[in-house]
């Protein structure tokens, strides 16, 4: 018998002996992951520590390689990671100091960085074309020059960026600084990364676009309905939705609201209380749950409305075990950072028409599919630009519009004011069908090019990407 052959056996016997035991318990959870609701622990991803420290700047080491990781409780699933972790390691920054991540690829892909929400230089920001060939490294130099914020890091590379995301490639990045002071800290500020996936029988990962019902199951930095132990008092929770293409809308099962103090690009002007946080895909909310008024023993489910089955609507079950001091505060609305005046008056216009193409069955924008040879737009440093994005799509798939390089406001929804959430700093809006959306922007710091796209991941992989150039 051949080598392959052999391998083959194996991978079939390993199947049939696992196979039925787990379409049992599917059937008994009626579940897609097998698995009963709320019995697997949150994981929490590992924060990375620089390998040197100097005076302004941390250095860090990433490797990009495939690992086998459990999301589903007694097999393991191949991914693409960094550093073998699922969410990949947290990177935590400080507003001033300098960061270096030495990024080296040893996955079979060619991959590119993109810091998601970062104001960088150009060759640090992870350009579609600028890539890390497999078996090379590149390093990424981040100012952290912005205010504090929740960025993500994920894979941006030509073509491969949506199946590189799928199979693994994103973290957290957080920025952190002054105005946070009084917050939950530590062990009380929770990232929560919000992402589907599609394994097959055997958990392996499958990547095609579109995934009708393929990705069914929904994971909580890399766990299906995991349950978090609680103290009774505030969190801060960090929600990213790091999906490809679904969409979150997050409400709490006992009705209590949410306070959400910051979204994509930091804290907001005003805290907004709420019962409901939706997040379209890259888009970031960051929200205080107080549990001190839940006896112990309690259980909240962070639940999603626009789930279509429960392992999608039940993301997450809190459960209070304990009680515990707070002296974190939320802040008042005169403690959080003004946004600066605009200046409209002396703004740049221009028009961005986000739609799919059925007849050429393409993602466009403008009408056009990417080119990395061609510059869309050229915009002058410091210029402020004001863009009317608007959704024509004939199909009525909603578009999520991100500008690299800069943190964006809203200006208007349909000619009305934005909802309160987005009435702070933003690098991604979502734009629904039949909407006209208004950004305003100021391209600081940098001249060179960087993109913006759709991010809807898979549609900016099918080319609903364009090219700006900022010149002094
Ligand atoms: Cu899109």
């Amino acid at each position: 018998m051949k080598r392959r052959d052999l391998f083959k056996l194996g991978a079939l016997t390993g199947a049939t002996l696992l196979l039925p035991a787990q379409r049992l318990v599917a059937a008994a959870t009626g579940q897609p992951h097998g698995i009963a609701a709320f019995t697997v622990p949150l994981r929490i991803p590992p924060v990375l520590h620089p390998y040197r420290r100097t005076l302004h700047t941390d250095f860090y080491h990433v490797t990009q390689r495939e690992a086998d990781v459990e999301i589903l409780p007694g097999t393991t699933t191949r991914l693409y990671t960094y550093n073998g972790a699922f969410p990949g390691p947290t990177i935590r920054a400080v507003r001033g100091r300098q960061v270096v991540i030495h990024q080296t690829n040893a996955l079979p892909v060619h991959t590119s960085v993109h810091l998601h929400g970062a104001h960088v230089a150009p060759d640090s920001d992870g350009h579609p074309t600028d890539l890390i060939h497999t078996g090379h490294s590149k390093d990424y130099r981040y100012p952290n020059t912005q205010l504090a914020a929740t960025l993500w890091y994920h894979d941006h590379a030509h073509h491969g960026e949506a199946e590189s995301v799928f199979r693994g490639l994103a973290g957290f990045y957080l920025i952190r600084d002054l105005y946070e002071h009084g917050l939950p800290s530590g062990k009380y500020d929770i990232p929560l990364m919000f992402r589907d996936i599609h394994l097959d029988e055997r958990a392996r990962v499958v990547y095609q676009a579109p995934d009708p019902g393929g990705r069914n199951i929904v994971l909580v930095n890399g766990v299906p309905q995991p349950f978090f132990r609680v103290a009774a008092r505030k969190y801060r929770l960090r929600l990213l939705n790091a999906a490809n293409d679904r969409a979150f809308k997050f409400a709490l099962s006992n009705g209590a609201n949410l306070v959400q103090i910051a979204s994509d690009g930091g804290l907001l002007p005003a805290t907004v209380t709420t019962p409901v946080v939706e997040l379209w895909p890259a888009e970031r909310a960051e929200v205080i749950v107080d549990f001190s008024r839940l006896p112990i023993g309690a259980k909240v489910v962070l639940r999603n409305q626009f789930g279509e089955s429960d392992a999608a609507v039940n993301l997450l079950r809190f459960e209070v075990t304990r009680r515990a001091s707070d002296h974190s505060r939320i802040p008042t609305d005169r403690e959080l950072p003004d946004l600066p005046p605009l200046g409209l008056r002396n703004a740049v216009h221009r028009d961005v028409t986000v739609a799919f193409d059925p007849a050429q069955r393409h993602f466009t924008l403008n009408g056009k599919t990417f080119d990395p040879d061609r510059v869309d737009f050229t915009v002058r440093q410091n210029q402020l630009e004001v863009w009317t994005v608007r959704n024509t799509d004939p199909v009525g798939f909603a578009h999520n519009f991100h500008v690299h390089l800069v943190q964006f406001r809203v200006l208007d929804r349909n000619g009305a004011p934005p909802p309160p959430g987005e009435r702070g700093w933003k690098d991604t809006v979502t734009v629904g069908p039949g909407q006209t959306v208004r950004i305003a922007s100021r391209f600081t710091g940098y001249t060179g090019r960087y993109v913006f796209h759709c991010h809807l991941i898979d549609h900016a992989t099918a080319g609903m990407m364009g090219q700006l150039e900022v010149v002094r």
